[in-house]
């Protein structure tokens, strides 16, 4: 019995050493099982969690152009969650249990969304740092090494690089505003860039799930190599923006071919990671409540379902 488990494992790894994908009836070690139902449903969730920050903005939206942007923007988060959840379901969890993971606070979501979004500029923000961290995290994922995974996170990070564009631009036009507005642009910056740099999650020495998640090829980069990347496109970004990221210890480092930065405030994401965030508990009142208030529908769905169902059998019967 043991040989047959490590000889599965091993044809398992030789499989993802090969870069085949791994589909959901295939065979699979329990804990990649596990993880992957972890990653993805903190990941759905995510998605639809990080629709309320900007959606408080969808009726402030300062021009009808900018609403409709935004509204679609928002749409797409729910498509995305949507996607996720039914790659999830793929491993044998059902969607009501992720929900109920959501809402009793058992599961996590992404640090991020439990920041409050008070000013226009945050929406520039949000598009440009949240959905750049998201980019810079989420292509590589389109080659985990979970076929449905993979292929869902393609056309999410198509989706997403029109959400970082138009948040570039909405900053981009504040830079060229009034002083007031790039006040605005530089506040909106200061807030936004540590919580932006936590989404790439604890420093690689401090994360006990990226060793075995790169072996299976689910992670493709470690936290703190995907965190660079990030350092290193938005250095150059924020100049074209003229404002000046909330670092000052960043600096090119010559040897390294990068640029160095500060220290991260680590109590702090671990305080939002663990419900103490700014936005936590309104976040997830809003979930529940919107789960709550979409019973009806859930029902209807259901009774319509098993009255086309009755009348399928009754006209079978008489044929
Ligand atoms: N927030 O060992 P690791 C978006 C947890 S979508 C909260 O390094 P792992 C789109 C982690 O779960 C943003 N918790 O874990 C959008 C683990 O706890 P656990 C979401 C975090 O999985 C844009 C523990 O810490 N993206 O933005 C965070 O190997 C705009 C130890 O960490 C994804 O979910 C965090 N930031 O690496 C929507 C991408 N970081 O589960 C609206 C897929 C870590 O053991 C508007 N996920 N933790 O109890 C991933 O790539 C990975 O799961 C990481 C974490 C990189 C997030």
């Amino acid at each position: 019995m043991e040989n047959n488990y490590s000889s599965l494992e091993e044809k398992f790894q030789a499989k993802i050493d090969a870069e085949i994908k791994i589909e959901p009836k295939d065979w699979m070690p329990d804990k990649y099982r596990k993880t992957l139902i972890r990653q993805i449903s903190q990941h759905a969730h995510s998605e639809i969690v990080g629709m309320l920050p900007e959606g408080n903005w969808v009726s402030r939206a300062p021009s009808l152009r900018r609403k409709v942007a935004l509204l679609a923007k928002v749409q797409d988060e729910a498509g995305h969650g949507l996607y996720l959840y039914s790659a999830a379901e793929t491993l044998g969890i059902d969607r009501d249990t992720m929900y109920e993971q959501l809402h009793s606070g058992k599961a996590k979501y992404s640090s991020i969304f439990n920041y409050p979004t008070t000013s226009w500029a945050d929406i520039g923000a949000i598009g440009w740092l949240v959905d750049g961290a998201a980019i810079m995290n989420q292509v590589p994922l389109c080659r985990c090494s979970y076929g449905p995974y993979a292929r869902a996170m393609v056309r999410v990070c198509k989706e997403e690089s029109f959400h970082q564009r138009q948040g570039f631009e909405i900053l981009l036009n504040l830079s060229k505003g009034t002083p007031e507005q790039q006040r605005m642009l530089q506040d909106a910056v200061n807030r936004w860039w540590w919580p932006s740099m936590m989404m790439f999650g604890p420093p690689d020495a401090d994360s006990p799930n990226t060793a075995l998640s790169m072996k299976w090829r689910i992670k493709r980069f470690t936290n703190d190599e995907l965190r660079q990347k990030f350092v290193d496109v938005c250095y150059e970004q924020a100049k074209t923006l003229n404002v000046t990221l909330p670092d000052p210890d960043i600096k090119w480092n010559e040897d390294r071919g990068h640029y160095d930065y500060g220290e991260i405030d680590w109590t702090e994401f671990w305080q939002v990671v663990k419900g103490n965030g700014p936005c936590n508990k309104q976040r997830l009142d809003t979930r529940r409540k919107a789960w709550e208030d979409g019973a009806w529908v859930r029902e209807a769905a259901l009774a319509y379902a098993e009255k086309k169902q009755t009348r399928k059998i009754q006209q079978s019967k008489v044929a």
